[in-house]
């Protein structure tokens, strides 16, 4: 018997807006003005937000964070595609999407300064927006977790979760991934691949030629974006929520992107990639190009601009006055939020972690 080829795959790619902020005429998504200057805004107001954080940090106002400038294109883009209903399971590089889907202006300030309170969202709310995840890769199960749920209800929602590159190699996200595809849950899996996991650079993270081809291996639609085109960002968020909301299953997007500034404030990228590498990616970045187009389109001009400017610094000015206000933290909320529900256990640990601070407020 001949030896043949059993399959075969393919893996797309989708580029709407070039890094000049050029459009391709035949994949223009014709957004209403309105929805294309409320991505811009929302954009502008994570970058603006981003960079002040990192000015408090060298101060000393806030504790460690990572930065996510040159990535607002993906999660604001996919936030402002996402339904009310929808779920927006996030790591920790989303600032612009958690912003979008409505957390306070004050909360990173709040959270990256140590206040559980940063990262709860009001209890009447509808945000179906979750905590900052830290460990790499687990909220990919959360997503699914809360796509099988969606499904089983039969609520027309999906489940979308946002990982790095890094990510893409932890067990976790290989599970999730199976587990998605093989009960079809409503999930868009959307890994941000800015090219480093901390120090590690791409290519020795995984020896996939594309990170996309990660989803095919599990029969689900995947492609690979340029994650810093707001408008494809946007497109192909939209085409897997549909496909999910009609019952075609998960779909995974490789969006990518790069990270422009340090992993985290504690990190200092000078010791592993060169400033040219960097300087090369700030030619590609998101806010720029996508002016250039609004510009181009005759819906953005230079005193808009200027206005928006003026507007967004008055807005961070004053979330920051309003979060140095804040107060009366209680230590223990963490505990609070372990399960959905008390439980005997837990509140345990809450009286000995609360008799130990008592004590050491005491020794001090
Ligand atoms: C399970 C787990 N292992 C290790 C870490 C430490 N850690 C935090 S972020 C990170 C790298 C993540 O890289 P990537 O997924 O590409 O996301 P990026 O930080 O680039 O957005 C690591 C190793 C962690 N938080 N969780
Ligand atoms: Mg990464």
């Amino acid at each position: 018997m001949p030896r043949k080829q059993i399959a075969q795959f393919e893996v797309p790619y989708l580029q709407i807006l070039d890094a000049q902020g050029q459009i391709d005429p035949q994949l223009d998504p014709q957004l209403p003005t309105d929805e294309l200057l409320r991505i811009y805004r929302w954009m502008v107001l994570a970058r603006a937000t981003d960079q002040r954080m990192l000015k408090l940090q060298r101060q000393g106002r806030i504790g460690t964070f990572g930065p996510s400038t040159g990535q607002e294109a993906i999660s604001v883009a996919a936030a402002c595609a996402m339904g009310d209903d929808d779920w927006f399971v996030g790591a920790f590089r989303e600032l612009g999407g958690r912003l979008v889907r409505g957390e306070p202006l004050t909360s990173p300030y709040l959270f990256y300064n140590g206040y559980e309170e940063g990262n709860l969202q009001p209890e009447s709310s509808r945000q179906r927006l979750l905590p900052i995840n830290i460990i790499v890769a687990s909220q990919c199960l959360h997503a699914v977790g809360i796509g099988y749920a969606l499904k089983y209800r039969q609520e027309r929602a999906a489940a979308v979760a946002f990982m790095g590159d890094g990510a893409t190699s932890e067990g976790d996200f290989h599970e999730a991934l199976n587990f998605a595809a093989v009960w079809q849950a409503p999930v868009v899996f959307i890994s941000q691949n800015n090219q480093w996991a901390i120090s590690m650079p791409r290519e020795q993270q995984t020896r996939s030629q594309t990170l996309a081809q990660k989803g095919i291996a599990y029969e689900m639609p995947s492609i690979q974006i340029d994650g810093n085109d707001a408008l494809a960002c946007y497109v192909a968020v939209r085409e897997a929520l549909q496909r999910a909301y009609d019952g075609g299953g998960p779909t995974f997007i490789e969006a990518v992107t790069y990270r422009l500034m340090m992993h985290t404030t504690a990190d200092d990228p000078g010791r592993y990639r060169t400033s040219a590498e960097e300087d090369e990616w700030w030619q590609q970045e998101p806010l720029g190009r996508l002016r250039t187009y609004l510009t181009a389109k005759k819906i953005w001009d230079d005193d808009q601009e200027e206005a928006l400017q003026t507007e967004i610094k008055a807005e961070v000015d004053q979330a920051v006055v309003e979060f140095e206000a804040m107060g009366n933290f209680l230590p223990d909320i963490p505990f609070d939020h372990v399960y959905g529900t008390r439980h005997a256990s837990i509140e345990q640990q809450r009286r000995e972690f609360l008799t130990n601070l008592e004590q050491e407020a005491g020794d001090a």
